[in-house]
């Protein structure tokens, strides 16, 4: 990084951004919803855009001089259409629950009703929960998983819209390990007369690359994140069918939004045009090989595993069967550089503050070149430690085998 303009002006903020930049190469990140960006990207987060005001869009600015950010602007969205095959995208989000925000006030008034996945078993809380927007806003009906399988029962879901009859129907997760039948959610939805959403900022990185199918071609709408199995700037995108494309550009503004962040959007070009490349399949294919094995590793060494496995980028571990909780796990695991969120597990008997499962994923740690053998050696580490949360002998052995792990994965040079 050539920090040297912010070394002389802030030497205080230089040193946190110095000692930041070694916690993320001196540790494990396996946190689902993070990645590790590419030097390219982080270059152009850092750049002139960010000076400007562009209210509104290409072509109809309440602004002058967005000559150049309106062509900067335009390669991000074609990139995307390009990418996931959509008829009209918006990349103006500021991150994912303002575009979750934006696409439920495209498609429903104050008090129409959709139906989406409970938050404690895989949901968001722009899923309609209680303390969000969507919750106050909208009247929600949630489902959940099978208690048994831990799966999407899709009859269930069915039965459910059918006697709720929603507006729209939400599907998507963040805690979901398993792949989602995107076809039947649209099927279900059109049985009843409800709009189709996905909220794909999770696996948006699988959906393009063809492993996991992709809803954008055939649902009305789909939002992402952008900085997750996608891999580029913490931001967001809509996408939609070319009938929504106004309704959708009115919601992010002017109803939700100001000024556009356009160096995000610069770095989002970025990250779009490394996700259309060849090597990003290969990524994206190893990431859930990884998973895979991460999964199965620990499961062969005791833990249980949610659903009994994974189909995506990431794991929920059931903890308690190792006699932890998920904040304790997860504390633990933290003092040994390896870095995982406690995660309520489907019908948890546990509260959220501390509960019985934590969530694990492959996005960063497969960026950084790990490949399954890395992965059997990191279950055996993570399992130590949840078999030994209070020890400080165990944690300090661990922690020194996960330095030497990340010596031989430099990223950042
Ligand atoms: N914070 C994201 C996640 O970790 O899944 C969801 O907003």
């Amino acid at each position: 990084m050539h920090l040297e303009a912010l070394k002389e002006v802030d030497p205080k903020l230089y040193s946190l951004i110095i000692q930041e930049k070694e916690r993320q190469m001196q540790g494990v990140e396996l946190i689902p919803s993070e990645n590790l960006v590419s030097q390219a990207v982080l270059e152009a987060l850092a750049t002139v855009p960010t000076n400007k005001y562009s209210e509104g869009y290409a072509g109809k600015r309440y602004y002058g001089g967005n000559e150049i950010i309106d062509k900067i602007e335009l390669l991000a969205i074609n990139r995307l259409k390009k990418l996931f095959e959509a008829e009209h995208a918006n990349v103006q989000p500021l991150s994912g629950s303002p575009a979750n925000m934006a696409a439920l006030f495209a498609f429903l008034k104050p008090g129409e009703k959709f139906m989406a996945m409970r938050l404690d078993m895989g949901g968001h809380l722009t899923h309609g929960h209680k303390v969000n927007f969507s919750g106050v806003l909208f009247k929600v009906v949630h489902y959940g998983v099978d208690p048994k399988t831990e799966l999407l029962d899709y009859d269930a879901i069915e039965r459910l819209a059918k006697k709720e009859k929603p507006s729209l129907l939400l599907s998507g997760y963040t805690a979901y390990p398993r792949a989602i039948d995107f076809k039947r959610f649209r099927e279900i939805a059109d049985s009843v007369g409800a709009y189709a959403m996905a909220d794909i900022a999770h696996i948006a990185g699988l959906c393009c690359t063809g492993m996991h199918e992709n809803p954008v071609p055939y649902f009305d709408v789909v939002t992402t994140t952008t900085h997750k199995t996608l891999r580029g700037p913490r931001g967001a995108a809509i996408m939609c069918k070319k009938e929504f494309a106004e309704a959708i550009d009115k919601a992010v503004f002017p109803f939700l939004q100001g000024g556009p962040h356009e160096n995000v959007i610069a770095a989002q070009a970025v990250a779009f045009k490394e996700a259309l490349q060849p090597s990003f399949k290969r990524y994206a294919k190893q990431v859930v090989k990884n998973a895979r094995v991460l999964a199965e590793e620990l499961a062969s060494l005791g833990n249980r595993i949610v659903s009994n496995g994974t189909d995506t980028h990431l794991l929920l571990v059931d903890v308690t069967s190792k006699g932890t909780t998920g904040l304790e796990a997860e504390k633990a695991l933290e003092k040994a550089g390896i870095y995982c969120n406690k995660n309520t597990i489907p019908y948890d008997k546990r509260k959220p503050w501390d509960p019985s499962g934590i969530r694990l994923g492959t996005p960063a740690v497969t960026t950084r070149g790990m490949k399954e053998s890395e992965m059997v050696f990191l279950a055996y580490l993570i399992n130590r430690i949840i078999e030994n949360p209070k020890s400080k002998a165990v944690i300090e052995k661990v922690k020194a085998e996960i330095k030497e792990l990340c010596k031989q994965f430099p990223f950042y040079e």
